[in-house]
């Protein structure tokens, strides 16, 4: 066995970041999880722990949390850097169409239905995705069984990743005090997107203030990139509008040995937004900000944007 060493998690775990589903708090059936048999299934990781752990190569950390059943739950204690809409991202298997979970903070359900699509195999992984509204600070969240599917569990979990909002929300700037920003971006340069010259401020999840490395990645030179610095949890690139914009469609050229999953999410006040891929096909979004998350796929690879063209 590979005895789980509980190491004290001061203040909770990080969100942003990836949390280990078999990392749940300590504490035991009743206070940390509730799971519907005694043994440790799969034997692995917390051997003296009911909650069904097994060893899998093909699982974030080796370890995937397994047997789930109908009413069992999963506690972490976790620490919330900004408060506000995350997305959340479950790594999941199931040989047949799995149940349905949901997440809860502080007992209350922040993700609605999640389901576990059939992937194929116990150990063919996929990403469900949602959305949680999560409020700052040390916080308990909860992951929780709601229900079979034909094979009789909900599924296999792996992680789950959250990525947060920009730490600070994008606010129109001038476009005026920036020279070169704005010659790149005057209506009469060259264009290939047709909201260019209505950019006016991006930011990106290095955090720099002013943070002028994300415009990069929106100047119409793909000769420069934006790349994200190496960190936990995934990225993002958020970019504000000086109105609101009919958006169609995002184009994003990569650079070499870029991570490319992403999402786009789109909003016209900053505080709600809506998945870009959620709008119909042929329609437009009405949209004043954009927000690009890219999740840490563990492969090591960061993003490199060389541009983004929205249209
Ligand atoms: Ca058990
Ligand atoms: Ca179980
Ligand atoms: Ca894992």
């Amino acid at each position: 066995f590979d005895y789980f060493q509980l190491t004290e998690v001061v203040g909770g775990l990080a969100v942003p970041g990836t949390i280990q589903i078999e990392n749940f708090d300590a504490g035991g059936e009743g206070v940390a999880y509730h799971d519907t048999t005694v043994a440790n299934e799969g034997g692995a990781y917390r051997p003296t722990e009911r909650v069904d752990i097994a060893a899998s190569t093909g699982a974030s950390n080796g370890y995937l949390v397994g047997w789930t059943k109908l009413g069992e739950w999963l506690k972490y204690t976790v620490n919330v850097a900004v408060p506000g809409l995350h997305i959340v991202r479950i790594r999941v298997a199931s040989l047949l169409a799995g149940g349905t979970f949901h997440i809860e903070q502080d007992n209350v359900n922040v993700s609605g239905t999640l389901t576990v699509p059939n992937t194929g195999g116990w150990f063919t992984w996929t990403t469900v995705t949602g959305q949680v509204n999560l409020t700052a600070g040390v916080h308990v969240l909860k992951l929780v069984m709601d229900a079979v599917g034909v094979t009789t569990f909900v599924g296999n979990f792996d992680q789950m990743t959250l990525v947060g909002p920009p730490a600070v929300a994008p606010e129109a700037r001038s476009v005026s005090s920036r020279a070169i920003i704005n010659a790149l971006h005057s209506p009469s340069a060259p264009s290939t997107g047709l909201t260019r010259s209505w950019l006016v401020d991006v930011r990106t999840s290095d955090d720099v203030e002013p943070d002028e490395a994300g415009w990069a990645a929106v100047d119409g030179d793909a000769t420069t990139a934006w790349v994200g610095q190496a960190g936990a949890g995934g990225w993002w690139l958020a970019m504000a509008y000086g109105r609101v914009l009919s958006v169609r469609s995002v184009d994003i050229l990569f650079g070499e040995d870029s991570l490319t999953n992403s999402m786009v999410l789109f909003s016209e006040d900053a505080d709600q937004w809506t998945n870009l891929k959620d709008v119909p096909a042929g329609s437009a979004a009405a949209a004043r900000y954009l927000w690009l998350i890219m999740p840490d796929d563990g492969s090591g690879a960061v993003p490199s944007l060389q541009e983004i063209n929205v249209k």
